[in-house]
């Protein structure tokens, strides 16, 4: 699999005419290596691949040797990979790949050590290759929503009044960690009553009350990959008019997903959402975009925005959570991931989504 993914990395070198390629973002190197350490470089030359990391990580990287690169040691940090581009990249005026996301500081340190080259950016290249899952992702991203969904079931069945959101926060992580989670895929979103309203509330010391919404926005990352799912519950009925929110909520949710398959566009999901939730006049409550790509990184590509023209195609993994957030009322909001497939898109996470009232 990853000497594949050595070869879709030349496939990018060769389309932009490239000379060499410099990767070392963690999701980049993971999908490239395997190797998920902290601390490692990718080397590609025209006809090599070398993976360059420090004394903490030589043991583990042995295994990346077995995928096509030749491993190298670094001993003094930046110095030394300097070096190594150096007696690699003996010409000038090459054209180097780079990730744009690296720091200002790594790339002018990059620049003073390949004078003279030309830096294109491949990170845009290797999320398009990303976003399209092989059937092994989609088995470790299934497991990682299952891994969420038994959270959930936990925390529906022990959930009461008198808990402080950060205990309800707490206990995803635990249940997701006993269940073979890694870590959180992202900060756990745990919120009650009015900060529902907050489609990226923090969670605190507040304690649950009774008849408050609450809303969970959590995932597991499990060797890797991402989960993410939401979803607002209630202890205890709703008032009439959060009861009303959830099912304009809930429609929208539906009607995306159903409408989610190969050949639609980003922002053809994203209208299906924000009509159903304008045409009742909340659309000025529903302010962010309307999914997002999941894989080793919980965002990325596509996106389901407005903005979004990207044509979703088959086994790419998108969330579709439309939210509906009133200042000093509350909020909902309902998040599947799914996959796209050429007549539809199932999902990858299984937890209800009717109105849950406890
Ligand atoms: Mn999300």
């Amino acid at each position: 699999m990853f000497s594949k993914r050595v070869d879709c990395m030349r496939k990018i070198m060769e389309e932009e005419n490239l000379d060499g390629a410099v990767i070392t973002s963690r999701d980049n190197t993971l999908y490239l290596s395997s190797f998920s350490g902290s601390s490692s470089i990718l080397i590609f030359t025209r006809d090599k691949a070398y993976f360059a990391t420090d004394f903490r990580y030589i043991e583990a990287a042995e295994l990346i040797s077995a995928y096509g690169y030749e491993v190298v040691l670094i001993q003094e940090g930046m110095k030394s990979v300097l070096s190594l581009l150096s007696k690699l990249f003996t010409k000038s005026e090459l054209r180097i790949g780079f990730e744009k996301t690296v720091s200002y500081g790594y790339f002018e340190a990059l620049k003073k050590g390949l004078k003279d080259c030309e830096y294109i950016d491949v990170s845009d290249r290797l999320l398009a290759v990303r976003s399209v899952k092989d059937q092994k992702e989609l088995s470790l991203m299934a497991k990682a929503a299952s891994i969420a969904d038994i959270a959930f079931t936990h925390i529906l069945n022990t959930v009461k009044a008198g808990m402080t959101e950060i205990e309800v926060a707490a206990e995803l992580e635990y249940v997701m960690k006993k269940n073979g989670a890694s870590f959180p895929a992202f900060e756990t979103i745990a919120i009650s009553g009015k900060k529902t309203s907050m489609p990226h509330g923090v969670p605190d010391h507040k304690k649950l009350m009774n008849h408050d919404p609450v809303t969970l926005d959590f995932g597991a990352n499990y060797k890797g990959y991402c989960s993410d799912m939401t979803r607002t519950f209630f202890l205890g009925s709703p008032s009439p008019k959060m009861k009303k929110i959830y099912n304009i909520v809930y429609d929208a949710q539906k009607s995306a997903q159903d409408y989610v398959r190969e050949g639609v566009t980003g922002a053809d999901v994203d209208k299906i959402a924000r009509d159903i939730i304008g045409n009742e006049g909340y659309g000025k409550y529903f302010g962010h975009s309307t999914g997002h790509g999941v894989g080793l990184l919980v965002h990325e590509e596509p996106r389901l925005s407005t903005q979004s023209t990207t044509v979703l195609k088959s086994n790419m993994t998108v969330t579709v959570e439309p939210g509906i957030y009133i200042p000093d009322a509350g909020g909902v909001r309902i998040e599947n991931t799914v996959v796209v497939q050429e007549d539809g898109c199932y999902t990858l996470n299984h937890s209800n989504k009717e109105l849950i009232i406890i």
